[in-house]
């Protein structure tokens, strides 16, 4: 490669127009365009030279002026200009092919840091690391310095981001559609034992890892008038005179595969004001008027809503899902329809779209009206094709996270999609009606709009109705969607329904972040588990090595030692390496009973206090996670968690035995630290309430056993690592129901059970809250007259087995032991798998493997006066 001179053209001008567009592959080439190798070049040398020249020539530094910062970015600008030159490869595959693509369509990535990530994935990350070290430089700082992109809450979100990982990683031609939210999930801090939110601004400094593309800029319309009218064929149609026009604009974040030459595209569409449009509405005397909006069209990226699993209602966040569906929608039509003899019909053959639960619902109205006003197909076509291209993931039960907006709502800002979802409906109803005529209920129960005052339109059987498949992310949860939640849409239409079991990314969940446990195993089973994740069984064998266990062991230690030292950073508290570390990391929810754990601890510091010569397994407490700022119930088990900390951790008499820490901040970063450190994984929401968790695979891979409900893919964990290496309790999903059914009385266990009635009195008697004995009554009283949860039926059978984990662990072989089985048995929970399961059943997409051969930048030709006329 040619490592001389310096070209004047660099990578990103060949963006100044659409990669798809056939003009720039034209013959004749007057000028030659040579990429110098320092932007593509893999070697420590190479990547010394590019680091050092990025740092001069983008940042404006050198290494006596350069900040944390500066160096960061220099990295990443190095990072990036390789991912850049796969990136064209892999667009440039993929148009002249034609390949059918995966679209996935999500209000939320949460992608954690880039530059560690896309090092791994380029094959660079010890390369990279040495060019730092060599510079002075502490590596591990620099890629702390990196803010993370928040854009998501929980698990759906970061569900998202290991497929976009899974899929480039697969070769699988895919295009990750969101939003671009300037912030994203709030900021935690604890103060006085509260949390206190902080916005994330996560841009303030810029972000080398998007490439923004103003020339695909799309306009989104809302609100106004329908009105009807007779095209030049004498057709009757529907035209929509939209009151309110805002732009989206497109920012790419390139997504590189493992250890191969796919780089895909996370396309984040950002909102800014049409101004042209809003000078036309406007008087024009009212110039800051037109103005004015500018920001209430800018508002519609402006913020992620915090919430997981609760439905906001707000319209703002009705505005940010139409938005990018609408963008991402217009954008998939448009790369269909750029090819040669390609019509709406074979959209099928472009894209495969799925939607990440019903938040881009709107799709199946706004395909339709694209489709059908827009292109002037006939509705029937129009249906095959929409039906035959979207696809629906659901990933929740909980009925107030079921997504439904008020008609009227609906109306004033979409009042196209109400006519469309009121035509797909009563076709829909027919439908129903000749399935079943004889009962009359069901057309009321299955109809996408709720009676009532006001009305309500079903966001999730509107999402049933317009795909071809809905899928539960578990094996439970699809059952559970079978028969409960949407059992007359299986009924109806049972080849419709399909279990896809969720993943995790070993990539980011083992490899980075627990390198030396990673090490380990190639050493032992060589490369290529990394993609093959269900060969980590071929460790099984040495669970009786006592070499390989004490190995194993010491890695665990490790982590555990690097963890107490962030601990003691964050929140200046000494914890204990050798003790037990029993983590429940997650979004702070009810049904996901966190105050369940806390419970428990209050009951060990009761058996402390009543005899403080007890025999109790040293034990340290680690919580982490967010509560939705408007929970006011979330933010209450905080408080308490928090409180009991205070209480115990200062208490001599417990004098080290148990410690409480409640981490702020829990984010992606934070959960790289947190899970290759952990012993003892926390999954214990009421049965029949958690979809799946992606948190219990994260621990378990990383060597912790879980004690856990028969709930989500808890399950599934259970069946491969074996009963006999899970801590199992609690009622089952069906004997939650049966308890409900014959009418559930909480305070009869308060009666009933003196352990559990000391702990509710301690805390209902001021203990953790300086004799205040409001504080957390509206937990105590939760707890004794609704407990809608069903903790106080569950607490004996958990502390019970929380007993038998503590003799467990007493026993370190036997314990190790078990920890080796469930990390190299759960290769099953790779997002691997999951993809090529989605691929085969639901997308039916192939991979398209990508060689750099043909597009090498020395042989990239452009024709200079094409691009020099265009610009
Ligand atoms: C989550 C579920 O709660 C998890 O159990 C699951 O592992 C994860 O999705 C990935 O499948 C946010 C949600 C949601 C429903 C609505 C909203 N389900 C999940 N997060 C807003």
């Amino acid at each position: 490669m040619n490592t001389q001179g310096k070209s004047t053209t660099n990578g990103h001008n060949f963006s100044g127009d659409y990669p798809n567009k056939p003009e720039l592959q034209q013959q004749d080439c007057p000028v030659t365009v040579q990429v110098e190798d320092d932007r593509t070049g893999m070697t420590v040398e190479t990547l010394h030279r590019a680091f050092a020249d990025n740092l001069y020539y983008i940042q404006g530094k050198n290494e006596l002026t350069a900040t944390a910062y500066d160096y960061y970015m220099a990295l990443s600008y190095t990072v990036r200009d390789r991912l850049l030159h796969r990136w064209i490869a892999s667009n440039t595959a993929y148009m002249t092919q034609g390949a059918k693509q995966v679209c996935y369509l999500s209000a939320e990535f949460l992608l954690g840091r880039q530059l560690g990530k896309n090092l791994l994935n380029l094959g660079i990350y010890d390369q990279a690391k040495q060019v730092v070290t060599e510079s002075g430089l502490d590596f591990d700082a620099l890629l702390e310095v990196e803010p993370e992109p928040g854009l998501g809450n929980g698990g759906l979100g970061r569900l998202a981001a290991c497929f976009l990982d899974s899929l480039a990683t697969l070769e699988i031609p895919a295009m990750g559609y969101g939003i671009r939210y300037e912030f994203g999930i709030f900021d935690q801090d604890i103060k006085d034992g509260c949390q206190v939110e902080r916005p994330d601004k996560w841009l303030r400094f810029g972000n080398p890892w998007e490439i923004r593309h103003p020339e695909l800029t799309v306009e989104v319309c809302y609100g106004g008038t329908t009105e009807a009218y007779e095209d030049e064929d004498g057709e009757y149609r529907k035209r929509w005179k939209p009151s309110r026009k805002v732009l989206g604009t497109p920012y790419d974040v390139p997504i590189p595969g493992y250890n191969n030459n796919t780089v895909s595209t996370l396309r984040l569409w950002r909102a800014s004001a049409n101004v042209d449009f809003d000078f036309q509405v406007f008087d024009s005397g009212d110039y800051s008027g037109a103005v004015a909006d500018k920001i209430s069209s800018e508002n519609i990226s402006k913020v992620l809503y915090p919430n997981d699993n609760t439905e906001q209602g707000k319209q703002l966040r009705l505005e940010q899902q139409y938005f990018f569906v609408s963008c991402s929608l217009k954008d998939i039509i448009h790369r269909h329809l750029s090819h040669r003899g390609k019509t709406l019909e074979t959209l099928v053959d472009s894209a495969a779209i799925q939607l990440n639960d019903t938040h881009p619902a709107i799709a199946v109205a706004e395909l339709m009206r694209l489709l059908v006003d827009e292109h002037r197909l006939g509705w029937n076509q129009a249906w095959r094709i929409t039906r035959n291209c979207l696809a629906y993931t659901n990933h929740t039960l909980l009925m107030e996270a079921l997504e439904r907006w008020p008609v009227p709502l609906f109306e004033r800002l979409l009042p196209r999609h109400l006519e469309i979802i009121y035509e797909i409906n009563s076709r829909f109803i027919d439908e129903v009606q000749r399935f079943d005529p004889e009962d009359e209920g069901r057309v009321g129960r299955m109809s996408l709009i709720e009676e009532g005052t006001p009305k309500y339109v079903r966001m999730a059987h509107l999402a049933c109705v317009g795909c071809h498949t809905v899928n539960g992310v578990a094996a439970l949860h699809t059952e559970l969607l079978k028969s409960q939640v949407l059992h007359e849409f299986n009924e109806m239409w049972p080849e419709k329904f399909q279990n896809k079991t969720n993943g995790i990314t070993p990539r980011r969940w083992l490899l980075l972040s627990n390198p030396e446990l990673t090490n380990l195993v190639t050493e032992k089973i060589g490369d290529g588990w990394a993609t093959d994740l269900e060969r980590m069984r071929q460790l099984e064998g040495y669970v009786d090595d006592p070499e390989f266990r004490s190995r194993w062991q010491a890695i665990k230690d490790a982590n555990k030692r690097q963890l107490a030292e962030r601990i003691l950073k964050t929140n200046d508290e000494d914890i204990d390496p050798t003790s037990l570390y029993d983590v429940q990391v997650k979004r702070i929810h009810e049904y996901k009973r966190q105050l369940l754990n806390i419970l428990h601890v209050i009951g060990l510091y009761n058996r402390i206090k009543a005899n403080p010569q007890t025999n109790i397994l040293p034990r340290t407490f680690i919580f982490a996670g967010k509560a939705a700022p408007g929970y006011y119930m979330a933010k209450l088990v905080i408080r308490l968690i928090n409180a009991v900390g205070k209480v115990v951790n200062r208490d001599r008499q417990v004098a080290g035995r148990i410690k409480v820490v409640f981490v702020p901040g829990y984010s992606v970063s934070l959960g790289q630290q947190i899970y290759p450190a952990a012993d003892l994984s926390e999954q214990i929401s009421t049965a029949g309430k958690e979809a799946s968790g992606t948190g219990n695979m994260k621990f378990a891979l990383n060597g912790a056993l879980t004690i856990g409900t028969l709930d989500g893919a808890n399950v599934e964990i259970r069946d491969l690592v074996g009963p006999e290496n899970f801590f199992l309790f609690g009622l089952t999903t069906p004997e939650v129901g049966q308890l409900k059914y014959h009418g559930y009385n909480s305070y009869r266990y308060y009666e009933d059970n003196t352990e559990l009635r000391q702990v509710i009195d301690r805390i209902a008697g001021g203990e953790f809250s300086e004799g205040d004995t409001e504080l957390f009554k509206p937990i105590v009283d939760s707890l004794l007259y609704h407990d809608e949860y069903m903790l106080m039926a569950d607490y004996q059978a958990y502390s019970d087995t929380q007993q038998k984990v503590s003799q467990a662990y007493r026993d370190r072989d036997g314990w190790i032991r078990m920890a080796i089985l469930n990390s190299v048995r759960v290769g099953h929970f790779s997002s691997d798998r999951t993809i090529r399961e989605y691929c085969r059943d639901i997308w039916s997409v192939k991979p398209v493997p990508i060689t750099l051969d043909s597009y090498s930048p020395d042989k990239t030709r452009l024709n200079a006066k094409k691009v020099m006329g265009r610009s």
